[in-house]
């Protein structure tokens, strides 16, 4: 099984945007940014999830059930936003295409709460 650096602050601040923040046109550029995943080098994947801290916790528990290698799957399907780089380059200023869609999420528990986004299905 995995072990994950990240605890449960770094994932939200990494996953969790419910609701969906109202930053304009260009959704992915700014919210990379603004949860720091925009430098020094630009994150390639990063997934938020529109759902209540209380429904994401709940993956760990009734919610979800054992998937892979210590990962969770939910039961139901969260409203997520996937990030992704576009272009070769990893520097800055980073430019990312957003997609948006209902997915079931796979997810890192440890203590009970959430610590790690593994993908969306
Ligand atoms: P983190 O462990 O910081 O949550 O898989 C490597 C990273 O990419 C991992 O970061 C999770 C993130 N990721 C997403 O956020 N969404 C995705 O759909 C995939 C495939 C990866």
């Amino acid at each position: 099984v995995e072990t994950y650096a990240a605890d449960y602050n770094t994932f939200l601040r990494q996953h969790y945007d419910n609701p969906k923040s109202n930053v304009g046109n260009r959704y992915c550029n700014t919210m990379m940014q603004r949860r720091g995943m925009a430098r020094p080098q630009c994150k390639a994947v990063n997934s938020f999830i529109h759902g209540s801290k209380k429904q994401i916790i709940a993956v760990c528990g009734k919610g979800g059930k054992p998937y892979g290698n210590g990962l969770r799957r939910s039961n139901k399907q969260f409203s997520v936003t996937t990030c992704k780089l576009s272009g070769g380059s990893p520097r800055p200023p980073c430019n990312y295409r957003e997609n948006r869609s209902n997915r079931f999420i796979v997810i890192a528990c440890r203590g009970g709460k959430p610590v790690h986004f593994d993908e969306g299905q």
